[in-house]
């Protein structure tokens, strides 16, 4: 497969180290794409998942597809997520043509392009919240159970009933309706900087759309995500377009991975061949 010529190439929430995250096709994408720039907008790896101890080796194929794009001149920039915030102690680093930082502005053709994860506007990543966001819906349970046990000790004890998994609920609440307006806060915000296009991960949506306000207009993009939707953002030819992975594009590159699968076989019926041959050596001495 040739490889496709690329000016600009945003992905984002990759989610390595997570079960969710699709590895193979991000391997498959990558090795299809020579991009001048490649953005990686943050929850590239999920450190909040490490502890886990899963990290498979698509994973690993993934990181160094990246190191690949990068030894073949790709300037590479990582910008922290909420999932990756422990590296922001190392933003604004720079190595060769690799750069970690928070946020970017770069002018493509002319057009000023702001580019960030998005969580800045997201009250899940925050106290409380931030620990319910991690469990997930577990955990909610989980709180609504201790929640339950301490009343139960509190009515023991003789004093008045708590309850936190509300408050919990509330800002969670919050939060999820924060999202729905994360497109518009964030194209809002882009108007008011002067910005031509602004540029988002984080809410696992895909998007390309005009945001008009009586202040301006902005183009609002965002690259989705390798979970559910595997898309990425390309930019060539003066324009932004949505990449949509499909399978069915990328058939020859997953036929060798097979072909390898069915040479193991093969090899177990030579060991077997010089076994018997051993043995008919035995038998003429
Ligand atoms: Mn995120």
């Amino acid at each position: 497969m040739e490889k496709r010529q690329l000016d600009v190439v945003v992905m984002s929430d990759l989610h390595l180290g997570t079960y969710g995250c699709h590895a193979t096709e991000i391997v498959n994408y990558l090795k299809s794409i020579q991009p001048q720039i490649l953005v990686l907008n943050g929850d590239i790896i999920d450190i909040w998942q490490f502890n886990k101890r899963y990290f498979p080796t698509a994973h690993m194929q993934v990181i160094k597809e990246i190191m690949n794009l990068l030894s073949k001149g790709t300037r590479v920039i990582y910008i922290t997520g909420n999932h990756d915030e422990s590296l922001r102690r190392y933003s604004d680093m720079h190595m060769g043509n690799f750069q970690l930082t928070d946020k970017v502005v770069m002018e493509i053709n002319g057009k000023m392009t702001w580019i960030f994860h998005g969580d800045v506007f997201d009250a899940t990543t925050k106290g409380s919240a931030k620990i319910l966001a991690k469990l997930g819906g577990h955990g909610y349970d989980l709180l609504i159970l201790i929640n339950r046990f301490l009343n139960w000790c509190l009515k023991v004890m003789g004093r008045e009933k708590m309850s936190f998994s509300k408050k919990v609920k509330n800002s969670v609440k919050k939060a999820v309706s924060w999202i729905g307006d994360f497109e518009q806060t964030a194209a809002e915000l882009a108007i008011e900087k002067k910005y031509d296009y602004v540029i988002c991960g984080h809410i696992h949506q895909p998007q390309k759309r005009e945001v008009v306000t009586k202040n301006g207009s902005v183009t609002y993009l965002n690259s989705g995500d390798w979970i559910e939707n595997l898309t990425a953002l390309e930019y060539t030819q003066n324009e932004w377009t949505i990449f949509q992975y499909d399978e069915k594009d990328f058939l020859t590159s997953s036929t060798p991975v097979v072909a390898m699968e069915r040479k193991l076989p093969q090899l177990n019926v030579v060991t077997d061949e010089i076994a018997l041959f051993i043995h008919s050596l035995a038998l003429q001495s």
